[in-house]
């Protein structure tokens, strides 16, 4: 008889995750429909935010220091196509501001399988299914980094089944308490203008200076996660403290959405996942992956 190849490795137990009432939830995605953004408080258990920072740091230290090579997402340009903080095109995004994309791996996977945000993105997205497409990072080092302009990502609204849908929510993790002491202990807080995700950059900043609207910071705990619309307009703050402001944003778009629009796999710069990974993720998890190109 052929010897049988091992079974693979049951996934393991899921992480404690804060349970969330329906109410709950009803209110955080009304709240991330009309404003752009909501944050949910203590998703995630911090050991395994710590077991992510573990995994991250070293990966941005060695992509800073010049000793990883840079993956093709990471590239913002051709090198001499200044992206839109003026720098040229690459991981570097301006002084003490490094992009990276993070590889598919656990223990960052494990945010698929957080209950809380999982009712919540199926509440803006309804029932379809869902696909990551993006773990990403831009991190403020420490001092001397600087304001980002303000920008609006892409994504916006598609008209599916006759309606006008969101197409595309980020998920901020951040692996460190994110903190709004300003001066010397404010370590680079995202600022948003609410309201804005269908309002045109220069139509806010006026409101803003008109006191028609206000720019939020929105300081975050380790465990925290927040949900946004990457149409609201918002910018990157400077880090002033001597520790990194490590944080991932995640990338979810409904399946639907990139069938339609012939972006299954996600081009040239989409991630890819490693066969054993996906063994490690519950069923549901895996079909949020089961579009990216393997490695
Ligand atoms: O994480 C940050 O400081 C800002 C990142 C951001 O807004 C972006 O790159 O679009």
């Amino acid at each position: 008889m052929e010897p049988q190849p091992p079974p693979p490795p049951p996934p393991p137990p899921q992480p404690h995750m804060q349970p969330f009432s329906a109410a709950q939830l009803d209110a955080a995605a009304a709240q991330l429909i009309d404003t752009g953004a909501v944050l949910l408080k203590g998703v995630l258990p911090p050991g395994l935010v710590r077991e992510m920072r573990a995994r991250f740091e070293p990966e941005l230290s060695s992509l800073v220091d010049g000793t990883r090579e840079r993956k093709p997402n990471e590239a913002s340009g051709d090198g001499s196509t200044p992206n839109r903080n003026g720098f040229p095109g690459g991981p570097n995004r301006g002084p003490q501001r490094w992009f990276m994309s993070a590889d598919l791996v656990q223990p960052y996977l494990a945010v698929l399988e957080a209950t809380p945000l999982l009712g919540l993105m199926a509440r803006v997205f309804g029932d379809d299914d869902i696909a990551l497409t993006n773990i990403g990072s831009d991190t403020p080092l420490g001092r001397g980094s600087a304001f980002q302009e303000w920008h609006q990502d892409g994504g916006g609204t598609w008209n599916y089944r006759g309606e006008e849908r969101i197409w595309r929510l980020g998920v901020r993790v951040p692996l460190v308490d994110v903190v709004d002491a300003p001066p010397e202990r404010t370590n680079g807080p995202v600022e948003i203008i609410p309201n804005t995700v269908e309002m045109p950059i220069a139509e806010a900043l006026e409101r803003v200076s008109r006191g028609e609207l206000s720019v939020a910071r929105t300081p975050h705990a380790v465990g925290d996660i927040e949900v946004f619309n990457p149409r609201v307009v918002h910018r990157g703050s400077p880090n002033e403290t001597d520790v990194p402001r490590y944080l991932l944003a995640f990338t979810f778009q409904p399946v639907a959405h990139l069938e339609a629009n012939g972006a299954v796999g996600g081009g040239a710069s989409a991630p890819s996942i490693a066969e054993q990974q996906l063994n490690t993720l519950s069923p549901r998890a895996q079909r949020m992956v089961r579009l990216l190109p393997r490695l």
